[in-house]
């Protein structure tokens, strides 16, 4: 075993370039020419391949420094064999040999003085290095566009680099001779343009352009014509070729991505544009992508492709082929209208109600529950504890409190409903984790209470008001809305008498429950007063059947009619 010290290679006419991604760490294992970290300059990134396979031993740069040809990079330990090829490679390197490509010929200027021309114009690719061929990722302009002088007209890659092809003159885009995917090399046809000159023929603008061009493309050959200490080190400077253009990345607004992130995105099929960066100067990193990804994934997220077609979707998508499309309506066409996107929350919560609701297959059961002893001794309660302090604060009890200790009661005596379903199997909880609908400024939010057997209602109350003042502000964690066996909605703090409650998947059942109304009621021998509250339980009808729904109901009532019953 040895140390190998692995050091920027000739990375052209930059002086400096900045450290924008680290991609190995210290422990890992690298391959020869796999890329260790990607450096930017204002034209291109780029990204340094490993002189040596090894293992890292020690990291010599940070995200944001500077390095230059020469520049230290990590330390490697490697094999006996690899040391013999550092050798040999750190001769090569010192021997003499730097060529320079001589520049192209360059177009004769053709003066015709006072007169307009109008001219067509091929643009080509210049010299970009030694590639054969690169690929065409993006086409940024379209016929018609009218193009400044050395605006970006197309992005190539190689397997290390990205770079964009500039328009070696002004004039408005006549065809556009390249399509994503593409290869494309030294001299291929990028687009013909339609230029016109005061007093010149389009062969003379492009003659300033093109000694410019023959300046950097002359630089660019030596560099990859430059002895190396890698192997591979003459892959990373391809883009010298455009020093001479002005910065693009910004003016396009192009996804600011290195080469094996771009990668990367094609094959998971991810539009760059849409994925916001987080790197160093909003550069779109591996996790960016990989969380992209995901969110589309758990639907939280949509790609601008498939909102488009969501409408559609929505009714004719996949799962229902043979429906109609989504209505497509100008509403602004009836009267002024206003269009705001959803809240966050409202997304996410949107497409697990919408998964749920088309998924399982919903039946909901109404009955009501006589609360006016356990009402009364609520607020007897209440005021009990203000008398004596323990209220102090704004905790107190509350009906959903009862109602969630009642639910587990049922839950315990019908265990089906304290279930999940797998596959072809149902999983019964032997915990009691109840969580309850909380209204937000900025949607429906489901917090947990854990434990909720073990928990007293005083308890139950006080953690239901922290959870539902979290959830308000903003700041419920994710753990605090996992683990749910058995959901509450309560609207009784609003009004109405009963709804269709959605199963929060993968739960079986959820308890909707209503404002509590005093109703007349009939004791065998006369009509009583008695407040009366409006539950609707919701079930899923692949794991229970009508008639435990309904007993659930009635057992569920029976207890919050009189609470002893818990004991038996
Ligand atoms: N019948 C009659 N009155 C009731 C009642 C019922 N079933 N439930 C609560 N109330 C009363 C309370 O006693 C309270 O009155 P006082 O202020 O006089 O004591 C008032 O209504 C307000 O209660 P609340 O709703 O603030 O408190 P809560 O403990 O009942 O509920 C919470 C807390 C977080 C569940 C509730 O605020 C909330 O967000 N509910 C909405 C849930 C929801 O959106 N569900 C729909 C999901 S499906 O889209």
């Amino acid at each position: 075993m040895a140390l190998v010290e692995v050091k920027v290679p000739d990375i052209g006419d930059f002086k400096e370039v900045e450290v924008i991604e680290l991609l190995v760490k210290p422990g890992d294992t690298v391959k020869v020419e796999q890329s260790l970290l990607t450096v930017e300059s204002d034209k291109a990134s780029m990204e340094i391949p490993s002189s040596h396979a090894g293992v890292v031993r020690e990291l010599r740069v940070k995200l944001g420094d500077k390095v230059a040809h020469g520049s230290l990079v990590l330390v490697l330990e490697v094999g006996a064999v690899e040391v013999a090829v550092a050798v040999a490679a750190t001769a090569a390197a010192a021997a003499p040999g730097v060529t320079v490509n001589p520049p192209p010929p360059q177009p004769s200027a053709v003066k015709q003085d006072g007169v307009k021309t109008t001219s067509l114009i091929e643009v080509l690719v210049p010299d970009i290095g030694d590639f054969d061929e690169v690929a065409v990722i993006e086409v940024m302009v379209k016929v018609g566009d009218a193009i400044k002088l050395e605006q970006s007209l197309i992005t190539v890659e190689s397997d290390k680099a990205a770079m964009e092809i500039p328009s070696s003159h002004a004039g408005v885009v006549k065809d556009v001779r390249v399509k994503v995917g593409d290869k494309v090399a030294k001299g291929s046809l990028v687009v013909v343009l339609v230029v016109v000159g005061e007093g010149e023929a389009a062969g003379a603008v492009s003659a300033p352009m093109a000694s410019a061009a023959a300046a950097s493309v002359a630089a660019a050959a030596a560099v990859v014509a430059a002895p190396v200490a890698s192997p591979v080190a003459d892959r990373v400077v391809p883009t010298a070729a455009l020093a001479a253009h002005q910065p693009t990345v910004l003016q396009t607004g192009l996804p600011h991505a290195s080469p094996s992130i771009r990668k990367l995105a094609r094959e998971l099929g991810v539009p760059l544009s849409e994925v916001k960066g987080t790197g160093l100067k909003s550069r779109i990193t591996q996790d960016d992508v990989q969380s992209f990804v995901k969110n589309v994934m758990s639907g939280a997220t949509q790609t601008a492709a498939q909102k488009l077609k969501a409408p559609a979707a929505q009714q004719a998508g996949g799962s229902f082929p043979g429906l109609l499309a989504w209505p497509s309506v100008d509403f602004a066409k009836f009267g002024p209208v206003e269009r705001k996107d959803l809240s966050r929350i409202k997304k996410i919560s949107g497409a697990n109600l919408h998964r749920n609701w088309v998924l399982i297959p919903h039946v909901t059961n109404h009955d009501d529950a006589d609360i006016t002893d356990l009402e009364a001794f609520r607020v007897a309660t209440n005021q009990e504890n203000e008398r004596s302090g323990k209220g102090t604060g704004s905790v107190k009890v509350t009906m959903l409190a009862f109602l969630i200790k009642a639910s587990v009661a049922a839950l315990k005596k019908f265990p089906e409903f304290n279930a999940s379903l797998e596959g072809d199997a149902i999983v019964f909880k032997n915990y009691f984790h109840i969580g309850f609908a909380a209204d937000t400024p900025n949607g429906l939010m489901v917090p947990v209470i854990k434990d909720a057997d073990k928990k007293g209602v005083m308890q139950i109350s006080q953690e239901m008001s922290e959870l539902a003042k979290k959830a308000r502000d903003g700041k419920l964690s994710p753990a605090e809305m996992s683990g749910g066996c058995f959901s509450i909605s309560s609207l009784g703090g609003i009004g109405g008498r009963y709804f269709t409650p959605i199963i929060n998947a993968p739960e079986v059942a959820i308890l909707g429950v209503c404002k509590s109304s005093m109703q007349p009621v009939w004791n065998g021998n006369e009509f009583q007063p008695r407040l009366m509250l409006p539950l609707s339980l919701s079930w899923d009808h692949r794991v229970i059947d009508g008639a435990a729904a309904a007993r659930f109901n009635v057992y569920l009532a029976s207890i919050l009619a009189d609470f002893r019953r818990v004991l038996l």
